[in-house]
């Protein structure tokens, strides 16, 4: 009965990454060390999204209840913490939700996004392996203590799409991975590489299930997290997206502002001249799940320059160069309008450019478009 069995052969994350570093002689484990690290991170996250919608019903998630000013009764944050922790997980009908409200007032609870944020750079800085950080919650580079300095520079947006938490809309965080230039000086410039720089990058998903995906240079695999063991297991080896797709994922309430090609791509998705289908229209607003859908699905996702923002909207070094990253591992390609995304050199860490991202077939019809325009 195989079917019913237990699978024996759990390839963990973590053992997966062990064995691709063995091909390297040369690596001491640092990677894999800065990687179990990433992970924890994502493991934290996760729980704590996945309790977002509870929490903020006794008012944990953002926000000091408004009549907390006046309540005498104002529980030590430990004692807040436990109790939290008790609630949250034994859901006791016998705690009804006023009386949640009344026990942990007055806390000024941290939003997730600054304790997502918190927790990395946490897990960063004590994995003793990095010696800069850059955060999308952070408007300075983080440089470590030189006594816990290691040789990676890791940047990421901790929970992007976190505006999406109170709908329940999936949102992620997104990371990439450098290595420093120059042996022992820690400096921004070791941050301000192209994204072909890049050693790794992924995403972890806080969705229906908490999904991470990576690439280290040699292919894409995707992770699930299994609760039960604590452990991501490996449940998508070796992803390649489709080299044509029949969905198209942007924001169309910004086509008045599009450019020409931007605007002439979009047309032929839904009105196509060569007799094939239209295609379908998917947007979810959370750059994770979308791109994560291209990936899987096949596809273009879109985040062009318009007149409002003649750069586009997302970050160049904790998204647009980690999500390029993947789909170039996976056999698409990304493309800024202009050049191959992962050839951009960003002079500043918050950095936006145009994206379009996705199946290879479909980024070409976009790179012919814009060259069309060049030559006009
Ligand atoms: P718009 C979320 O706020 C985000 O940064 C990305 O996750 C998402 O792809 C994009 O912005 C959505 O932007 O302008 O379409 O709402």
């Amino acid at each position: 009965h195989e079917a019913d069995a237990f699978r024996t052969d759990l390839m963990t994350i973590t053992r997966f990454v062990l064995n691709e570093q063995s091909k390297y002689p040369e690596s001491r484990g640092d990677f894999s060390i800065l990687l179990s690290n990433i992970v924890l991170g994502c493991k934290f996250v996760c729980s704590a999204v996945n309790k977002a919608g509870l929490a903020k019903l006794i008012g944990l998630a953002g926000e000091t209840n408004v009549q907390a000013k006046n309540d005498p009764f104002q529980p030590e944050p430990a004692l807040t913490n436990y109790l939290t922790s008790l609630i949250l997980h034994i859901h006791s009908p016998f705690i009804s939700s006023h009386r949640c409200l009344f026990l942990f007032q007055g806390e000024e609870q941290k939003k997730l996004d600054v304790l997502s944020n918190e927790v990395f750079v946490k897990a960063m800085v004590s994995s003793g392996r990095t010696c800069i950080l850059v955060s999308e919650e952070d408007e300075e580079a983080i440089i470590v203590e030189p006594s816990k300095r290691g040789k990676y520079c890791v940047v990421f947006d901790p929970l992007d799409g976190s505006s999406n938490i109170d709908c329940g809309v999936s949102i992620g965080t997104i990371f990439g991975i450098y290595m420093i230039k120059d042996g022992d000086e820690a400096r921004l410039e070791d941050v301000l590489q192209p994204g072909k720089n890049m050693l790794a990058a992924g995403y972890c998903m806080y969705g229906s299930s908490c999904t991470l995906v990576l690439s280290t240079g040699s292919g894409v695999n995707g992770f699930t997290l299994d609760p039960s063991l604590g452990e991501f297991i490996l449940t998508h080896p070796d992803i390649k997206i489709p080299k044509k797709g029949k969905i198209y994922s942007v924001n169309e309430g910004n086509a008045k502002n599009w450019d020409g090609p931007t605007a002439k791509f979009v047309e032929k998705c839904k009105f196509p001249t060569d007799g094939s289908p239209a295609k379908s229209l998917r947007y979810i607003g959370s750059m994770v799940a979308d791109v994560h859908r291209t990936l899987l699905y096949g596809g273009v996702f879109l985040y062009p320059a318009d007149k409002k923002s003649p750069n586009g909207k997302l970050r160049v070094l904790y998204e647009v160069f980690p999500m390029s990253f993947l789909m170039e591992q996976a056999g698409g390609q990304s493309f800024t309008g202009k050049e191959r995304a992962l050839d951009l050199v960003p002079k500043k860490i918050h950095e936006r450019s145009p994206i379009f991202l996705g199946s290879y077939d479909d980024v070409e019809e976009i790179k012919a478009l814009y060259a069309a325009e060049e030559k006009a």
